[in-house]
């Protein structure tokens, strides 16, 4: 082998290294991007609309569980990490399109930290999702250190049920809908609280633990 090969080889082993470093500080530094609410805001509320499904359907994770968030400009963003105004109504719509399973917590079948402790299900104020009756529920939206819970009522599991997002409303789906006031500027954290990530260790791997699936952040702006 010539000098020259020598060198040429090299040079391209060190590049595809290189390379293969970016990709994986990239992954491994990557958070879902931010979807701004705060100039969508009347001042008094905000709406946020946000989705779950099964499977996601592409990229580096097809077979795992996520949410995802309407932008204000409509546009689906994979993503859980959302900013708010501080002090305002912030009303929730969740459009499910997973199925369910009966919960092995019971407490996280009722509704908490929302505008009359209740939501909405298809339009039906509701309290708490008896699990091991009907659908089940799919997975909960919930922020800890504000107390927020809401239970997501799941579809049938034999139905078509939608497999790639972003699904729409030519699927099964549910709407959930609940109101709570942001509180003053930070980040909180909120996620699903049903160990759904299957085929993870008690369901709280993969999609259970990873920012833009299961959990995210609330930021409220100062
Ligand atoms: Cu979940």
């Amino acid at each position: 082998m010539s000098l020259a090969w020598k060198v040429t080889v090299t040079v391209i082993l060190f590049a595809v290294a290189a390379v293969a470093a970016v990709v994986l500080i990239v992954n491994l530094l990557g958070t879902p991007p931010t979807v701004d609410f705060t100039s969508a805001s009347s001042g008094q509320s905000v709406n946020v609309t946000l989705q779950s499904v099964g499977t996601y359907g592409s990229g580096s994770h097809p077979t795992w569980v996520s949410y995802l968030i309407e932008s204000p400009q409509g546009q689906w963003v994979h993503s859980t990490v959302f900013q708010v105004p501080q002090h305002v109504r912030v009303n929730v719509t969740i459009i499910n399109y997973d199925s369910g399973s009966p919960l092995r917590n019971q407490q996280l079948g009722q509704v908490s930290g929302t505008y009359g402790n209740l939501a909405l299900l298809n339009g039906k104020p509701f309290r708490v999702i008896d699990s091991n009756s009907g659908n089940g529920v799919a997975h909960t939206f919930s922020i800890p250190s504000l107390g927020v819970n809401v239970p997501l009522y799941g579809n049938n599991s034999n139905a078509n049920l939608c497999g790639a997002a972003p699904c729409t409303s030519s699927s099964p789906h549910q709407v959930i809908r609940f109101s709570f006031t942001s509180p003053g500027p930070g980040s909180y954290r909120w996620q699903c609280f049903v160990p759904c990530g299957l085929g993870f260790l008690y369901g709280n791997g993969g999609p259970m633990s990873t920012l833009g699936y299961m959990g995210g952040f609330m930021q409220v702006a100062s």
